[in-house]
């Protein structure tokens, strides 16, 4: 007789164990929805999505003469420390910004690490949870979605409440959550 279900619940432990992270995706170049897309897979499987919140079209934030962005959140578990994970999302960065020939256009698909668990990091080259968390509604509204109870490991307000507070009047709704797998 097989033994009972002991082995799928220790892998299941094992694997809540490891660190929940949340990245921000924005693209505004090129197949914009595509681009997040196909990074969503990219990440995989160094970083085992759980969850992709709806995605979003933007104005942009900061230098106004771009295009719209697409963004959209994602959570994850991995084994990866901060510093392994940023490289693997600086890499699935420049796999997608590639281009033909010796010139590099703008990149169409940035991902921030917005928070790695409950950690607090500030060295050079990596903060965490991101600086600009607090004061994007372009992260905050779809990061909402996904962990609006979660408590921000510095400020204490619950992502929720910062999502309240943000102006989300550049914020449209562009698609359901899924729209990753059409
Ligand atoms: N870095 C430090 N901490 C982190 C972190 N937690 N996550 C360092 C990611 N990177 C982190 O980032 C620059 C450096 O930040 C990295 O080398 C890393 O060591 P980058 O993504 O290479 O450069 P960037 O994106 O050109 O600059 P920056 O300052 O990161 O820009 P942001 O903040 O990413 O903003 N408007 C809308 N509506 N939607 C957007 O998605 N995105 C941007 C880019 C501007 N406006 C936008 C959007
Ligand atoms: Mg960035």
């Amino acid at each position: 007789m097989p033994p009972p279900s002991g082995g799928g619940r220790e892998s299941k432990t094992m694997i809540h164990e490891l660190p929940v992270v949340y990245l921000g995706l924005g693209s505004n170049l090129g197949d914009r929805r595509r681009n997040l897309a196909v990074a969503l897979r990219r990440l995989e499987p160094l970083v085992r999505i759980e969850a992709v919140s709806s995605l979003y079209e933007t104005d942009p934030v900061g230098p106004q003469d771009q295009p719209p962005y697409l963004n959209a959140v994602c959570r994850g578990v991995t084994g990866l420390p901060p510093r392994g994970l940023l490289r693997h999302l600086q890499e699935v960065e420049r796999d997608l910004g590639r281009r033909l020939g010796p010139r590099w256009d703008p990149r169409p698909l940035d991902i921030d690490l917005l928070l790695y668990g409950d950690a607090v990091i500030d060295e050079p080259g990596l903060r965490v949870p991101h600086p600009e968390l607090p004061h994007r509604a372009f992260v905050l509204v779809p990061l909402a979605e996904l962990a609006a109870k979660l408590k921000h490991p510095e400020l204490g307000a619950t992502i929720g409440s910062l999502a309240k507070r943000a102006d989300r009047s550049g914020v449209r709704k562009q698609a359901d959550p899924g729209w990753e797998q059409g």
